[in-house]
């Protein structure tokens, strides 16, 4: 397993989850206390310069995790469940740009907000086939480019659509793609899902990626989620892949960051010796 940590660009909006802004200084940071990646949270591929991204990777030996998406929904207002066929067109457009630029950095792509929900007089079918629809179309981009794209359920309270591991399983096992999986994230699996460990060892084949962050939202270690317990779950799981710290940069980002790998970093070497 390794770790990384969710940043954005010096200018993206507050809405951006992320713990620090400005690739530059990320990256600087971000191998400073040991990480070994960024996620880049983008809103569109345009944003970051390809070769000045490689150039900065090399320059502090970090890889990009994943891309992340939650700026196409909340900055753009882009989504996959939208009833109008020219909105799903552009989101088809803008996940193109991402899942070519994902094609030489991480190869993950995720869909968080982006799935869209059930709009006010919308049949949850409706939404269904929506996304289902949407999801097809981008998978069918990202195959033979080699990208994974990752669903990631996400609490109630943000959004009324994928809201626990088992209702993602169910959905994705709808659809005939082998570049399709799961990103849990722990914060949203400690108000959704029955038992964390539980729904991570029964949903094993399709978990690909994790965001960790405490019940709370602050760094792991900050509130109540029993990491013991998420690192035995993912290790029955034969997880092998990326934790992503995606955390409230409080009580500010340099702090919050810290704390997250002084918890996670010993954790992660002790799981990767343990094979
Ligand atoms: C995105 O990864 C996430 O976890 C959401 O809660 C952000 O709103
Ligand atoms: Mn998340």
């Amino acid at each position: 397993m390794k770790l990384s940590v969710a940043v954005a660009a010096e200018n993206a909006m507050p809405s951006a989850f992320v713990v620090w802004r400005g690739f530059e200084e990320s990256a600087r940071k971000a191998s400073e206390l040991g990480y070994d990646g960024i996620e880049l949270a983008l809103k569109t591929a345009d944003e970051i310069d390809p070769d000045k991204l490689a150039g900065l990777l090399d320059k502090y030996k970090l890889e990009v995790s994943c891309i992340s998406t939650g700026q196409v929904f909340a900055a753009l207002g882009l989504y996959f469940t939208h009833r109008d066929p020219e909105v799903r067109k552009r989101v088809v457009e803008v996940f193109t740009g991402l899942i070519k630029l994902a094609k030489d950095f991480g190869r993950i792509i995720n869909v968080g907000r982006t799935r869209g929900f059930i709009a006010e007089g919308q049949r949850r079918e409706e939404a269904e086939g929506l996304f289902l629809d949407m999801a097809e179309r981008l998978c069918e981009v990202a195959d033979p480019m080699g990208v994974t794209i990752i669903i990631e359920p996400v609490n109630r309270y943000e959004i009324n659509f994928v809201n626990s591991l088992d209702e993602g399983r169910e959905l994705l096992q709808k659809l005939k793609f082998g570049n399709l999986g799961l990103m849990p994230d722990v914060f949203h699996m400690n108000i959704e899902d029955d038992m964390i460990g539980k729904s991570l060892i029964r949903n094993a084949p399709w978990v690909k990626y994790i965001h960790f962050a405490d019940s709370n939202r602050l760094a792991p270690g900050q509130g109540h989620i029993d990491f013991d317990e998420v690192f035995e779950a993912l290790k029955k799981a034969g997880f092998d892949g990326w934790a992503s710290i995606e955390i409230l940069p409080k009580p500010d980002p340099d702090t919050a960051a810290k704390q997250a790998a002084e918890f996670i970093l010993p954790r992660i070497k002790a799981y990767n010796n343990s094979k």
